[in-house]
């Protein structure tokens, strides 16, 4: 059969206030860039006339402009999941205007199929091949694409333009058996393929193809400050003296790395310090760091969900994309993220924290524990099954009127028993065979910036003893403080203790 090309603004007639859409892509490549548009046109005509129109986003993860940024200033979204990242969605989220639900992204594609949030009613896929029987190549990102193309009523095909390079090859599509009947999923290696390199959608379902021809229109990284640099080369450094000590076998391991300004500057202090060998990558997102250091020879592999490359990054891929075709393989976030696979191939996992307690407890989501900042993507996935997993952030943020380590953090995403590493410009914290109050010690005197040494100091004294030595009337002094006068730098416990 033949599959009729229609308008954006036709294909968004199709989609009902209140119906759970489907993305594809992944942060945010791969993501839909022009029906989301026209969605978002439709939502404020009806609100203009009074009627009511909202729609649930299911997502990879974060998206583009096109998605969150006009869905969210349309203030069309009802319920939305997982992980977001544009300014609009955030605002929205933290004013109580969507409900905004956080969860792993290796669990989301599993809680789809289950039903665990309703139908999905629309998919709305990107695609930069197609055949007249269903079956598409995806481009740049995957996310949950195999689930919610296979899940969805009814499904609208953006078909992308901008890629004048085939992206076929590159993508391995596999979708777990059903329980109870599933087996192991049999990646052995970040470089094994497993699935399918297209998707097969039911002609029938698909509605009409969009083209579209817009780039990814992801930011450049700026370079890495000095502060990320220092993170970087503290994290490779301690990852050179494990080698030594045969604690990271001498091959490697494959290496995990989140997103983000920081994670791009621990990539490529990898990639510079001579005692890293090369090494591989098992990782959900690769961002700019990753092409440079496959081209200088240090990155051997990279397994991913998607290419984040920014904008000049991608045509520097797509020009050279022969040599980058055995070298990259891109999966749907279920498996890019699986536990089994994170504990069988002994990752280490980098991920960045906003607060940290000198406990070991991580918070990656929650600005002084209320406000949303993107959520926890696929940062648990893979630091709870992590061979080792190492959390990093400067040691303080805004000028030093925040203290990234704090007594208690405001927020848990990461619990004590999933961190075995903390790292700042400051030092590493090896939390490993350590009690709370020796974790303590060794984070205020490796981790914490020295303006803040001697507040953690004076904190631990006023332990009102047990195990974790916690003064829970002083917890959240920081966090009280820097409500109160903007710098948590004044902090007076004596205020706090009577
Ligand atoms: O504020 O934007 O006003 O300058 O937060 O901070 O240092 O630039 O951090 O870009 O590396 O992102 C945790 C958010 C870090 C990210 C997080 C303020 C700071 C700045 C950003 P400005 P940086 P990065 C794989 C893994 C969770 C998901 C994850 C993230 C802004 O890495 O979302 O790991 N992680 N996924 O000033 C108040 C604090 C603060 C603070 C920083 N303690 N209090 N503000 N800031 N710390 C990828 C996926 O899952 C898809």
């Amino acid at each position: 059969m033949s599959i009729p090309f229609i308008t954006a603004e036709e294909a968004a007639s199709y989609i009902k206030n209140g119906d759970n859409v489907g993305f594809s892509g992944f942060t945010a490549s791969g993501t839909p860039k022009v029906v989301s548009v026209a969605l978002a046109k439709r939502a404020r005509e009806l609100h203009e006339k009074g009627e009511p129109f909202k729609v649930n986003l299911f997502t990879g993860a974060s998206t583009n402009d096109y998605v969150d940024g006009e869905l969210s200033r349309a203030d069309a979204i009802g319920i939305r999941t997982p992980y977001q990242g544009h300014k609009p969605a955030r605002d929205l989220v933290n004013k109580g205007g969507m409900h905004y639900f956080d969860t792993h992204l290796s669990h989301l594609s599993q809680d789809i199929r289950y039903g665990f949030y309703g139908d999905i009613d629309v998919a709305i896929i990107e695609a930069t091949e197609m055949s007249p029987n269903g079956e598409i190549i995806l481009g740049a990102g995957l996310g949950m694409t195999p689930t919610i193309a296979m899940m969805a009523k009814k499904v609208i095909i953006e078909y992308s333009s901008y890629y004048k390079t085939s992206f076929r090859g590159f993508h391995d599509n596999y979708v777990p058996l059903d329980l109870p009947h599933r087996r192991e999923i049999p990646i052995y290696k970040s470089s094994d393929r497993i699935g399918s390199t297209v998707i097969k959608i039911d002609p029938n379902k698909i509605i009409g193809v969009v083209p579209s021809n817009a780039s990814e229109s992801i930011a450049p990284f700026t370079a890495p400050d000095e502060i990320s640099q220092r993170i970087g080369n503290n994290i490779s450094t301690f990852l050179a003296e494990e080698l030594r000590n045969g604690k990271i076998p001498k091959e490697f391991l494959p290496v995990q790395s989140g997103v983000g300004n920081v994670a791009n500057a621990v990539l490529y202090g990898l990639g510079e310090n001579p005692d890293i060998p090369q090494f591989e990558m098992y990782t959900e997102v690769i961002q700019d760091a990753v092409m440079h250091l496959m081209e200088a020879g240090k990155c051997k592999f990279a397994s991913t969900c998607a290419l984040t490359f920014s904008d000049d990054a991608m045509l520097h891929f797509m020009d050279n994309i022969d040599f980058f075709r055995d070298k990259i393989l891109m999966r749907p976030s279920e498996i890019s993220n699986h536990p089994e696979i994170v504990r069988r191939l002994g990752l280490i996992a980098m991920n960045t924290a906003l607060e940290a307690d000198i406990f070991g407890n991580v918070n990656s989501t929650h600005v002084l524990g209320t406000k949303m900042m993107n959520g926890i993507g696929g940062s648990a996935d893979f630091s709870r099954n992590a061979y080792l997993s190492i959390f990093s952030c400067p040691s303080i943020q805004k000028g030093g009127m925040i203290s990234t380590f704090v007594p208690m953090v405001s927020h848990v995403d990461h619990s004590e028993h999933s961190v075995k590493i903390l790292a700042t410009e400051q030092g590493v914290a090896d939390l490993r065979g350590k009690d709370p109050r020796q974790r303590a010690e060794t984070i205020i005197e490796n981790c914490v910036h020295p303006m803040y040494k001697e507040l953690m100091w004076d904190y631990l004294k006023l332990s009102q003893g047990g195990h974790t030595p916690h003064n829970l009337r002083a917890a959240f002094a920081f966090h009280e403080t820097f409500m109160d006068c903007g710098d948590m730098s004044q902090t007076d416990f004596a205020k706090f203790v009577k």
